[in-house]
């Protein structure tokens, strides 16, 4: 199992399961939804990403990539929500996420990297569509690059920062990208009640998070009609409400839908991008 190496005594000195999360990050989400599935009990260490606590010495010797979530097993550290994901339905195999067949269980890994994949995709929609109503302040932007080892992420964040954000023809390729898994996913979904068929698996649980995220920036989710009855099949899950709704912050979610708003006003949403727009 891909455990990392931590010099952090008091992490190594933890017992039991510890996720290091942010309520509104996907790939937190979907190792909450699984912690819940199964019944596990777990202590939760919240890592706000808006106060830049990932941006700490201490969380980035836990995690050296300084993103959550990662989660501590009896002092060892593993990131990579995907592979939590699968390290925790491997090593607690009751109720089973996974289908029992072999060839299925391989399809289901290749959902699973799909929705891995995408995170770059969502990452930039994000802050385009939702995160922008705040411009980062450049002292913000400052503390951030002097204090987080990640370049990926600190170039991210001064491009989102500068005063042209991200250029047009790059949020439209990454709604056309999104567009596109929704296509794929609607299609497998075609007189499916979950990606696997009967059994929810893994698969489902790898992308709800990012189905949910392009809800929060009003996607039009009626184009893809069996991926929406997967979506509110889902959303009937004790799993969901626990690791998505329940985290969920009301005065910030009604701000998402407030800037939605403007955004539409303005002529500026998500439906005036990429293929949506055509
Ligand atoms: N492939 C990683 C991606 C981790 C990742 O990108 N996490 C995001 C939240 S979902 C993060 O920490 N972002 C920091 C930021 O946006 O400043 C995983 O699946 O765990």
């Amino acid at each position: 199992m891909p455990f990392i190496d931590t010099q952090n005594r008091e992490v190594k000195a933890l017992t039991g399961i510890h996720l290091y999360h942010f309520w509104l990050s996907s790939c937190s989400q979907r190792v909450r939804m699984v912690l819940d599935e199964k019944g596990l009990e777990w202590t939760g260490h919240e890592i706000d990403l808006e106060k830049m606590e990932h941006a700490t010495e201490e969380f980035q010797s836990i995690n050296p990539k300084g993103l959550v979530p990662a989660m501590v097993v009896d002092g060892r550290v593993m990131i990579e929500s995907i592979d939590i994901i699968d390290y925790l339905d491997t090593t607690y195999p009751e109720p089973p996420l996974r289908p029992a067949d072999k060839d299925d269980e391989a399809e289901m890994l290749k959902w699973m990297a799909g929705a891995d994949d995408a995170q770059h995709s969502l990452k930039l929609l994000t802050h385009e569509f939702l995160f922008k109503m705040h411009k980062m302040p450049p002292e913000a932007l400052a503390h951030l690059v002097a204090s987080h080892r990640n370049d990926e992420l600190t170039e991210f964040m001064k491009v989102w920062a500068s005063e042209d954000g991200f250029p047009r023809d790059e949020i439209d390729e990454e709604l056309k990208f999104q567009h596109d898994c929704f296509v794929a996913l609607d299609g497998a979904l075609n007189g499916r009640q979950w990606l696997l068929g009967d059994r929810f698996t893994l698969a489902d649980i790898a992308w709800v998070p990012n189905v949910h995220r392009l809800d929060l920036m009003d996607y039009p989710l009626d184009r893809h009609p069996s991926l929406l009855g997967w979506y509110a099949r889902i959303k009937e899950r004790p799993s969901y409400r626990a690791g998505v709704l329940s985290s969920e912050i009301p005065p910030a979610m009604e701000a998402f839908a407030a800037y939605c708003e403007q955004r539409r006003a303005e002529g500026t949403d998500v439906t005036r991008f990429g293929p949506l727009a055509a």
